[in-house]
């Protein structure tokens, strides 16, 4: 048996690999033919990081079961086509940006014979499987969806850091609008699943996925705004948080500098998105907001650090530990580390930014070099290379002994300024 995949990111590369290293043949269709070749040349372009992927990849790509290209024409020779393309949102109107999606399904759909199963794994609002998938599949391939072929929605739940491991045992909703087309989805999906596969309908397979995430989104905005106030009352919200957590059905999680991802920032706006003249949502709206302003508060915690030690802002020059939007990863999708970075550059001298995961032109690999004479430390990603700072390398290296931690992720040392997220003193 033969399938695609379309779009070979953090989402369709790892499925594409497990199914290739599970009896199937697969084209992993990309637009971008730099990609394209880096993945035939047998190089993996991103997610070194994600544990048992590098030598997954390179099993299947020997195997030759995986084989990447730029050309939909392959449609025409596979019995499945599953697509993964990103569904960004407009950073302005927060409405979803389709034209990934829609090119892929326009391209698919050019491209399909009767018989075929096309499956879209991406995050999109309630509403676009009816209102835009399915039109434009039937348009561009003149095919009648539920007839000729079968469309089904199965939303992604996999987390960077743990890919493979989700897309093994992360329980499914399989919606579709026929029997048969959510039963061939699950006959593809039990080869690689070892969770439910919950059969569903497209519109509620739409909401689950959205939210999930905005609920995630809403615990963590909650915790965010309880930390604040803890601040402000002068205690420890990780000591509350741990004696509130042993009540039973509590389950408080942890502050923040901000929400960053490629979907707890966005799903919920997808879900609002597609309420529009139904239903107005207020507690979404108001989490995203909560988590939106973290940043400003962190630079806020940076402010009331310099100045406990009679520094001003625009003296200080001031280092970003950690780049990433999730601890030990390379994923800089919406961090909330560069908006930490913006807002510290329109206020203080100099700002350094240190990832050890992060390959990025600004952001610096030597530590050392980079906490060298620096006035405070941000830590903003809580990777583990940082638990290596001890009091004696920050003391010899530091200009002034100033932390803020917004994971409360750093041990306490004696003789330093330390601002904890969520530590009132
Ligand atoms: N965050 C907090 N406090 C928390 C948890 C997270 O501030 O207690 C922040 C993180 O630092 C990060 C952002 O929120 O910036 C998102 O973190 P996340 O742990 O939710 O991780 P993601 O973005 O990888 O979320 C994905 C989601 N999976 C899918 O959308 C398929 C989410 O639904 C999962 O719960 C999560 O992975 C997971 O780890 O399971």
């Amino acid at each position: 048996m033969s399938i695609a995949v379309v779009g070979l990111g953090y989402v369709g590369l790892p499925l594409a690999c497990k199914f290739a290293d599970n009896g199937e043949y697969v084209f992993g269709i990309d637009v971008n033919e730099e990609k394209v070749n880096t993945i035939n040349k047998g190089i993996l372009p991103f997610g070194e990081d994600e544990p048992g992927l590098i030598e997954l990849f390179e099993r299947v790509i020997k195997s030759g079961r995986l084989k990447a290209t730029d050309d939909f024409s392959v449609c025409r020779e596979v019995d499945a086509i599953f697509i993964c393309t990103q569904t960004p949102i407009d950073e302005i109107t927060k409405e979803p940006i389709y034209d990934a999606l829609k090119n892929a399904v326009l391209n698919v759909g050019k491209n399909i014979k009767p018989g075929i199963l096309v499956v879209v794994e991406s995050t999109v609002a309630p509403y676009t499987m009816e209102k835009m998938v399915k039109p434009i599949l039937e348009e561009a391939s003149g095919l009648k969806v539920g007839k000729d072929l079968q469309l089904v929605h199965c939303p992604e739940r996999i987390a960077p850091g743990v890919t493979l491991l989700h897309i093994e045992t992360m329980h499914r909703v399989v919606g579709g609008n026929t029997k048969e087309g959510i039963e061939r989805a699950i006959q593809y999906y039990r080869k690689i699943v070892k969770g439910d596969l919950d059969p569903t309908d497209w519109l509620t397979a739409e909401v689950v996925k959205t939210v999930e995430n905005a609920e995630r989104d809403l615990k963590i905005a909650f915790a965010n705004e309880i930390a604040m106030a803890c601040e402000a009352i002068g205690i420890d919200y990780s000591q509350v948080r741990k004696f509130v957590n042993k009540a039973p059905l509590r389950d408080l999680v942890f502050p923040g500098p901000g929400v960053g991802g490629h979907c707890i920032p966005k799903d919920p706006y997808l879900f609002i998105y597609a309420l529009k003249g139904k239903f107005k949502p207020k507690l979404l709206l108001t989490a995203r907001k909560v988590n939106e302003k973290m940043p400003e508060h962190v630079v806020e915690l940076v402010k009331k650090a310099l100045k406990k030690n009679k520094i001003q802002m625009k003296d200080a020059i001031v280092t970003i530990l950690g780049y990433a939007y999730k601890e030990n990863t390379d994923d800089t999708r919406n961090t909330p580390a560069e908006e930490v970075r913006k807002l510290l550059e329109k206020k203080v001298k100099e700002v350094r930014v240190h990832d050890p995961h992060v390959n990025t032109k600004f952001v610096e690999k030597d530590l050392i070099k980079c906490i060298q004479d620096a006035d405070c430390l941000v830590l903003v990603t809580a990777h583990n290379e940082y638990k290596e700072l001890s009091p004696e390398i920050l003391t010899q290296h530091l200009r002034h002994k100033i932390i803020v931690d917004t994971r409360n992720f750093l041990p306490e040392m004696e003789g330093f300024t330390q601002i904890c997220l969520g530590v009132g003193k």
